[in-house]
């Protein structure tokens, strides 16, 4: 095949798919041992019966979900979020109502879920950074303890999975229609379909063709809901009825809070690109002018195949045609035409939502029709969180709550209560602590997070009171490094560059509209948050803060 050829291949049944794992006598073995010591510790946590197996972690991501975009989490588009599945996990299991990253980015959120490290400490600060594999990741303790492990979907850590016995990974971001995924061997194949119903079936497969003798650890990371939001084709119109709630703050000043927010290039309204983002390509415009920004093309659209152009074009290409109609006649002001793309892009993200709610249904059967249910711990989570039209923007990065934000949901039956909303505040360093305590494996010293399980058995003593944050990018959409600390109450956000602070108090003000770090009514709590952010950069051994902004 010539170099940069992408031969297209349909998923094969999932039922013929080989086996991919060689069990060692090194793991076997480890396993055994494990298996002993573990069954000692489970038998003090009322299970009962099959006690003494460790249980499978079914580890359920995506990319850019917003915890407002789940039912379960009560937001205000709690009425509108299609998440029937995942709300089954809340109900069958626990949501943590106070969940976040540590850096709100992808390859560093990843980085520090195999971790149970910040940033800093793991090397992978930046999106572009390389992950260095030779350091630990709980993928390889689970390994070597005896599990079975795979990652399948999106990475986007540049080097290549190490710790899994299975891996099938998009090249970088990945895309929607007709995805790649790089095999095991290093080639790439193209594969007819939907993204996330491809990382479905794929997990699905490797479950189907698993060694049985062990305990599993799989990763099933999707693309959706990441831009450019585009929806499985039969998805498209899904909202067209619904009546989406507007963010109060859509058309934030950015006042009355560091002057650094209005530099951003996150905006619905200055940045939303018109075909990459809104989905109104240029040979559908005639000589309709639209305002700026249209700097993109559609690469989605382009990937695919002509009778997948057809359904994409009747949807999109009537509702074009009117948009494009009104705005010529003018009926539409500058409000409006935010308004608008702001439908257009909430339509298409919870549509993509859709999708990953579904296939958070088909694992959820898989496991009911394989037995599998009561001995497997199943995790939905996100990179991190995403605006969803508050303070007018798209994207994430901030600390601000929507973006800080991370989805967790768990069901570990006979552990964790129906029903329950623990209300600690978690960090995605508590990941992998958790999962080598559910496997009964040792935590290293070196790993920054704690494990959840007092938690989840609902016998927490002690738990930390307030979270440290660390974002380090300046480049797309223009936010700048910054650290931060939040107790269960507020927040502060420093910006070293500019030597910026803002303090919030969450519960007068949970949408972060004005800072009163300079309030004299705010003398003492700013006095406490500055010492508690202090204390927090000795605990996590934090580097002092870069004169100069790397990009
Ligand atoms: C891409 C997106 C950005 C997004 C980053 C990071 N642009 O660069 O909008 O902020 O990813 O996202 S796109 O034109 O490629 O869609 S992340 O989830 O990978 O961190
Ligand atoms: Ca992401």
């Amino acid at each position: 095949m010539p170099p940069g050829h992408i031969e297209i291949i349909r998923l094969p049944d999932t039922s013929s798919h080989s086996i991919y794992n060689v069990v060692t006598m090194n793991h076997f073995a480890a396993h055994r041992t494990l298996a002993c010591l573990f069954s000692l510790a489970v038998l003090g946590m009322a299970h009962a019966g099959r006690a003494a197996e460790r249980p499978n972690i079914l580890f359920l991501f995506s990319d850019d979900h917003a915890v407002n975009a789940i039912s379960a989490y009560g937001g205000p588009l709690a009425d509108v979020a299609p998440t029937p599945h995942i709300d089954r996990l809340a109900r069958e299991g626990a949501v943590f109502l106070n969940s976040f990253c540590a850096n709100s980015i992808c390859g560093p959120s990843r980085a520090t879920i195999l971790t149970g490290k910040h940033s800093h400490k793991n090397g992978f600060m930046r999106n572009g950074n390389t992950f260095d594999p030779s350091q630990w990741t709980v993928a390889k303790a689970l390994q070597a303890g005896g599990y079975s492990t795979a990652v399948i979907g999106k990475w986007h850590l540049r080097t290549k999975p190490v710790g899994f016995d299975h891996w099938e990974i998009f090249p970088g971001q990945g895309s929607y229609y007709n995805p790649a995924f790089i095999q095991m061997d290093g080639k790439t194949k193209r594969f007819e379909g939907y993204a996330t119903d491809l990382t479905t079936d794929k997990a699905i497969a490797w479950l189907d063709a698993r060694d049985t003798s062990k305990p599993f650890f799989l990763m099933c990371q999707h693309k959706a809901p990441h831009r450019t939001f585009s929806p499985a084709l039969r998805h498209l119109g899904a909202f067209d009825d619904v009546e989406i709630p507007v963010p109060a703050n859509l058309f934030d000043d950015y006042q009355n809070r560091s002057p650094t927010l209005s530099k951003n290039e996150m905006e619905i309204d200055r940045h939303f690109d018109w075909a990459y983002d809104a989905k109104v390509r240029k040979d559908e415009r005639g000589d309709v002018q639209l305002p700026k920004p249209d700097r993109y093309g559609t690469p989605e659209y382009n990937r695919m195949t002509d009778s997948q152009k057809q359904v994409w074009d009747a949807y999109f290409g009537p509702r074009n045609q009117k948009f494009l109609k009104d705005f010529q006649a003018g009926k539409l002001n500058h409000q409006d035409l935010v308004r608008w793309k702001y439908r257009r892009y909430m339509r298409n993200y919870l549509s993509t939502v859709k999708a990953v709610d579904e296939s958070v249904g088909r694992m959820l059967k898989y496991l009911d029709d394989h037995d599998l249910a009561k001995n497997t711990v199943v995790i939905y989570s996100s990179d991190q969180g995403f605006f969803l039209g508050e303070h007018g923007w798209y994207d994430k990065r901030w600390m601000f709550e929507e973006s800080f934000r991370m989805p967790f949901l768990i069901r570990w039956p006979a552990v964790t209560k129906p029903g329950s909303k623990p209300q600690e505040l978690i960090q995605n360093i508590d990941y992998a602590p958790t999962f080598l305590e559910m496997a009964g494996l040792p935590v290293p010293d070196e790993v920054q997070g704690s494990s959840l399980l007092p938690l989840l058995q609902g016998n927490a003593d002690t738990w930390r009171s307030s979270l440290y944050y660390a974002y380090y990018e300046l480049g797309e959409h223009a936010v700048p490094q910054h650290f931060g600390v939040r107790t269960s109450r507020h927040k502060l956000i420093y910006f070293p560059r500019t030597d910026e602070w803002n303090l919030f108090d969450l519960e007068r003000d949970p949408q972060e509209m004005q800072s009163v770090h300079a309030d004299p009514a705010y003398r003492d709590t700013r006095a406490k948050l500055t010492t508690e952010f202090a204390r927090l950069r000795q605990q996590f051994d934090a580097p002092p803060f870069a004169s100069r902004q790397r990009k």
